[in-house]
C-alpha cells in the first residue's frame, strides 16, 4: 500500500499523531496504563545519558534459544541484563559481548521510572534491569510473557522513543484476542499485578523518520528482575 507522505492527494496529517493529548492516561488493564507523553518532559536530559550507556553497551542482535536472529536490536543498564542465545534467555551481570559488567543505570532513568509507577498506582517499585530495544523499519516482536524476572510482584515500565508502533496487549493464552494499542514518542506503558502476565508484542515497525531518532524506534523497559 502507498504510504500517505507519498501521496499529496491522500495526505492525512494526523496519520502519525498521537490521538490523545500528553498527560492523558488510559486504561487499558485493571493494572495496566498507558501515560501518553510522560517522558516527554525528561527526554532532554534522559537522551545524553542513553547516549553513554550505548556507546558502552552498543545495539546487538541476538539469537534465540530456537536459532532465530531477532530483528530486534538489544541491550541493557542496570546490574542485570537480558541476553539471549542458543543455550536459552537469562538475566546475567555481565555483557557477554564485551564481557564487562552492565552499564549502570543512570539516576534519572530510575527517577523516571519511579513516577511512572506512581502515576500508574505502584509504589516502591525498585527496577534493577532496564532492556533497551532498537526497531527499525520491519522489526517486530512477536507474541510473548515477561516472566524471567525473579519476582512477578513488581510491575514492568516501558517508554516508547522515535517511531510509533502498534503494541498488541493480549490476554494470558496466547492463541487469547489482543486489543492493539497505539503507542507514540514518549507514551510510558505500566503494568503489573494481575496484568504482569499478560502475552504481548509489536507489530512489524513501518516505515517513516521522527525528526530526532529517523527510521527506528528505542523502547525502554525497566524491570526488577533479580
Ligand atoms: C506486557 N517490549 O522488551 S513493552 C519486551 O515495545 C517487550 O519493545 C515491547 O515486550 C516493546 O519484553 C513492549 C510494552 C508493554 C506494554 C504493556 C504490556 C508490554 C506489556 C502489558 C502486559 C504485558
Ligand atoms: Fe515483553
Amino acid at each position: 500500500m502507498m504510504r500517505n507522505d507519498d501521496n499529496p492527494i491522500t495526505l492525512d496529517l494526523f496519520a502519525d499523531e498521537p490521538p490523545t493529548t500528553s498527560g492523558q492516561i488510559e486504561r487499558i488493564g485493571q493494572q495496566a496504563f498507558v501515560l501518553r507523553g510522560f517522558a516527554l518532559p525528561w527526554l532532554e536530559r534522559l537522551l545524553p545519558a542513553l547516549e553513554t550507556v550505548l556507546q558502552a553497551a552498543p545495539f546487538r542482535q541476538m539469537v534465540t534459544p530456537g536459532g532465530f536472529t531477532m530483528s530486534v536490536a538489544l541491550s541493557s543498564c542496570g546490574a542485570l541484563g537480558w541476553t539471549t542465545d542458543r543455550s536459552g534467555y537469562r538475566y546475567t551481570a555481565h555483557d557477554p559481548q564485551t564481557g564487562r559488567p552492565w552499564p549502570d543505570m543512570p539516576a534519572l532513568f530510575r527517577e523516571l521510572a519511579q513516577a511512572a509507577a506512581r502515576a500508574a498506582h505502584f509504589e516502591h517499585f525498585e527496577p534493577d534491569a532496564c532492556l533497551i530495544n532498537r526497531y527499525v523499519p520491519g522489526a517486530r516482536m512477536s507474541l510473548h510473557q515477561d516472566k524471567n524476572e525473579r519476582s512477578l510482584s513488581a510491575p514492568i515500565v516501558s517508554m516508547s522513543l522515535g517511531l510509533p508502533a502498534m503494541f498488541q496487549f493480549g490476554g494470558f493464552e496466547r492463541s487469547d484476542k489482543t486489543l492493539r494499542v497505539p503507542l507514540f514518542h514518549g507514551d510510558i506503558v505500566v503494568w503489573g499485578g494481575v496484568d504482569r502476565l499478560r502475552y504481548h508484542g509489536v507489530l512489524p515497525l513501518k516505515d517513516g523518520r521522527h525528526p530526532r531518532f529517523g527510521a527506528q524506534r528505542i523502547n525502554m523497559t525497566f524491570r526488577t528482575a533479580g
